[in-house]
């Protein structure tokens, strides 16, 4: 395969990169060996004075190394090879005497943005799908081709810490303030102007004014000072992470021996715990999940989805906007509607802020906002709605409401539109209990913050057209979710597997256990927010709504005992943070020191809902088991059931719509890994000791008998 093409433009040497049959240039042994023949090719010509590396494809300059070969990577030295490999390259490249320059259009991710930074001078397009970053860390690596050397010396420490251990998108604007890049153009204009800067540079050297702010100059100044920072930095990566991840650590330990000890010392650490970490089961984990999520940006049934221009979206609160955002966002029109131009102007405020959140952060350009934020029409009526294909109703969790909706929607809109429910936890069946076309109607189950959350379930019942679905899915894979098409039924998938998780740990409280300790374990397990938080965020009438509704129908139907507590506490005014009476006290934060918040204070009142107030440890392991147990035998009772299509469909859903950690993959791959047969041993005992509900599904059982697995491997 030769991905690299050489053509010389008035002395410069225009490097194309293209590898043939492929939507992304990657990175690979073989790829670098060419790139090392085309710097030889170079450096050996009199007539080129330089050089302008750029893609062939339209929308991508290096997508990063080839994760695929990761995964095949089995003994230790194979990455620290590849690492290795890189190094030698890319500081050829960096001490060139003839000037490289990058020219970035499309996505410099990992090793591609590795390679331009390791390039004379950057010069980026300011087209909207040009993206920055080094991700290695959200797939459990580290930059490995001098990435953890180079970005420090370029943007300062602490700019290149919040860059490299967050993993996060830089668009062109942002890299130009920050100096990642050196000019910004239009894209027509990308190569001309990369070239003009290569016989610049072979004028004179690249001059780049630092950007450092009095405030890093004093802290990052000295090694004292980055002393502090370093170490401040790794109590924040041990608190958000709480020590499941090793590569954030191994980032900051590159990127100290580095600008401690000198580049070289740099890349070698690199190489080492770049080696290591490729063979984690953290970051095997987490490749597969990027795969999986990867795969679901093709619709499966792409053919039979019809096109959609206009979406209605009914209810304009927080959801409503959020929903309204992603559409406008990707080209759609949006009819926002709400009872009154009251409501409808707040839900417009929403959305203007959180674009406006963007412009700030240089993130979108004040022209893109304002034309996303025209695509949105707000109305207290269904006028223009019988042009939309498709009408999303965003308005209160309650049946009734919902149908009616429904009903006024059918009157408004053409035949052919479909009704879309974001409910949480409503059977769609019953929604479209009197609806004229049920074919046309199904559920969008966003999660809040929607313009955040990745994840999109689709819930399709049995009447569900074919169309609608894979028209639902087409929408939702354009506004940037993962989707997820389950069956209906109580909660669905994801309610219904948080459910009895959020159950359990009331329990636990029942039992004289303390708030906190729940918490804390559940993120120690790798959870983002600990079920108690989680209830008082979500409010705990919206979990009384669903305990007391068809989800409770469902365990108690099943023969475990389920507790009424969730029904009682909201019965007595205890709604979470909302109206400020939860499990947790939300007075204005008392301050502990400087910038530091005290940790949240338990509401010791809510503990008479719980037996009282003197309260007992428990095992963390305890807590742990009984809560991420009972949840993943729900997940696999919904595999069994035909709730969810599959195991790879119920991991997503899990890990990006509930916060499952992660670095385990997901409840079936944690599963794969620990064993299913022992999974059903540790079932067992739990049931033995607190009842019926950890019964082990039937689908667990009969694995168990074969030794057989969710993935192949
Ligand atoms: C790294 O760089 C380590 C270095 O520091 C070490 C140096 C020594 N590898 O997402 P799409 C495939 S670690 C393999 O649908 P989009 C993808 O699977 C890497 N395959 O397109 C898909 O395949 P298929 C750090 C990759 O336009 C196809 O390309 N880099 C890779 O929506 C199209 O992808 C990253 O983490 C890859 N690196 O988004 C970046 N990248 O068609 C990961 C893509 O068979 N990549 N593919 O299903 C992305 O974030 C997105 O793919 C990207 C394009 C934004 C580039």
């Amino acid at each position: 395969m030769t991905g690299i093409r050489i053509e010389k433009q008035d002395g410069v040497a225009i490097v194309w990169l293209d590898q043939p049959g492929e939507k992304v240039n990657k990175i690979s042994m073989e790829l670098l060996d060419e790139f090392d023949a085309a710097i030889t090719q170079i450096q050996d010509d009199p007539q080129v004075k330089g050089a302008v590396l750029i893609s062939g494809k339209p929308d991508n300059f290096i997508a990063g190394a080839d994760i695929d070969r990761f995964l095949t990577m089995q003994s230790p030295g194979e990455a620290a090879a590849l690492s290795r490999k890189g190094h030698a390259l890319l500081n050829r490249l960096a001490d060139s005497a003839k000037p490289v320059v990058a020219a970035i259009n499309g996505a410099a991710l990992g090793g591609g943005l590795e390679v331009a930074l390791a390039c004379s001078a950057r010069i980026a397009s300011d087209d909207p799908r040009t993206v920055m970053g080094l991700p290695e860390v959200k797939l459990g690596l580290l930059p490995g081709g001098g990435g953890t050397q180079r970005l420090p010396r370029l943007v300062g420490l602490q700019q290149a810490l919040g860059i490299v251990l967050t993993g996060k998108n830089i668009y062109p604007g942002q890299a130009k303030r920050m100096g990642l890049v050196d000019h910004l153009v239009h894209p027509y204009g990308l190569l001309e102007a990369a070239k003009k800067s290569v016989l610049d540079l072979c004028e004179k050297p690249v001059k780049r004014k630092r950007r450092l702010s009095l405030g890093q100059k004093v802290f990052e100044g000295t090694s004292l000072t980055r002393g502090i920072i370093y170490k401040k930095v790794r109590e924040m990566v041990m608190r958000q992470t709480m020590g499941n991840y090793p590569a954030p650590l191994r980032i900051i330990e590159c990127v100290e021996t580095g600008l401690e000890k000198g580049v070289p010392a740099g890349m070698a650490a690199e190489e080492e715990k770049f080696d290591s970490l490729v063979l984690s089961p953290q970051s095997r984990q987490l490749i597969r999940l990027f795969f999986n999520m990867t795969a679901k940006k093709k619709n499966p049934a792409r053919d039979k989805a019809r096109p959609v221009q206009t979406v209605g979206v009914l209810g304009a609160g927080f959801m409503g906007a959020g929903i309204a955002s992603v559409s406008a966002v990707e080209g759609m029109k949006v009819l926002l509607k709400d009872v009154s131009l009251e409501a409808v102007g707040k839900g417009e405020k929403t959305v203007w802020d959180e674009l406006s959140g963007k412009v700030k952060k240089r993130a979108l350009s004040a022209f893109a906002r304002d034309r996303i934020f025209s695509r949105i029409s707000g109305r207290a009526d269904f006028r223009g709605f019988e042009t939309a294909e498709l009408v999303v109703e965003a308005v209160f969790e309650d049946l009734k409401l919902k149908q009616e909706v429904l009903a006024q929607t059918e009157a408004a809109v053409s035949e052919s539109c479909i009704f879309a429910s974001n409910t949480s936890s409503l059977p769609i069946r019953e929604i479209a209990g009197n609806a004229r076309r049920p074919q046309q109607v199904i559920g969008m189950h966003y999660f809040s913050p929607v313009p955040r959350m990745p994840l999109l379930e689709i819930i399709e019942t049995a009447d569900t057209a074919d169309w609608v679905t894979a028209t639902a899915v087409e929408v939702g894979i354009r506004q940037g979710k993962t989707v997820i098409v389950v069956k209906d039924g109580p909660g669905f998938y994801t309610t219904r597997i948080l459910a009895p998780l959020l159950h359990e740990a009331l329990l636990i409280l029942e039992e004289g256990g303390e708030i906190h300790q729940v918490d804390r374990d559940m993120k120690r397990y790798g959870f983002p927010v600990g079920p108690i938080t989680l209830l008082d965020e979500v409010g705990i009438d919206v979990g009384a709504h669903v305990s007391g509704g068809v989800l409770g129908q469902l365990f108690v139907s099943r023969g475990m005992s389920y507790s009424d507590t969730m029904i009682r506490l909201n019965a007595a005014g205890f709604k979470g943070r909302k109206n400020k009476r939860g499990f947790y006290r939300y007075e204005k934060p008392v301050f502990k020191g400087f910038g530091r918040k005290r940790r949240k204070q338990v509401n010791t009142k809510i503990y008479e809902f719980f037996g009282g107030s003197s309260r007992k440890a428990f095992e963390p392991a305890v807590i742990q088991d009984r809560l991420a147990l009972v949840m993943t035998n729900e997940a696999a009772r919904s595999l069994e059931e035909g709730i969810i299509a599959s195991p790879r469909d119920g991991d997503l859903g899990a890990v990006l719509g509930l916060g499952f950690p992660p670095f385990l993959g997901g409840p079936f791959r944690n599963m794969d890994s620990i064993g299913v047969g022992n999974v059903v041993a540790k079932l067992k005992s739990l049931e033995e000791t607190y009842g019926p509900r950890f019964a082990p599904a039937q689908i667990l059982v009969d694995m168990q008998k074969t030794n057989g697995r969710f993935y192949p491997e």
